[in-house]
């Protein structure tokens, strides 16, 4: 009976935290993941929500640089093995490797 207790006891405390959960100002914007294997964008096309994070990961042993967002206003540095560049996205763009033209991606925004 006392374990009944508890649980009821467990179950109106979650219950009482919820509004207070929701009330407070929560940054709901995802962060994105796009793997770069094998001179491809994993997932080459990707569809967000307006402020959205995408990061991109270079998980290939070659070197990838990427550019062409909105006609060119934003470039990556040189990624090399491991290292990624993260940005937001409120339109959509589609975006190229500079050191290979044929690796090409889509962000698409909700
Ligand atoms: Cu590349």
């Amino acid at each position: 009976m006392a374990r009944l207790y508890f649980s009821l006891f467990l179950i109106s405390l979650l219950i009482s935290c919820a509004p207070s959960k929701t009330a407070k100002p929560t940054n709901t914007s995802k962060v994105h993941i796009i793997e770069i294997l094998a001179s491809q964008f994993e997932p080459s096309d990707v569809t967000v929500d307006s402020g959205d994070v995408v990061k991109w990961i270079n998980r290939d042993s070659a070197a990838h640089q990427l550019a062409g967002f909105y006609g060119n206003k934003f470039q990556s540095g040189i990624l090399g093995y491991g290292e990624s560049v993260s940005r937001s996205f409120e339109k959509s763009t589609s975006y190229v490797c500079i050191i290979h033209p044929e690796m090409l991606g889509v962000v698409r925004v909700r």
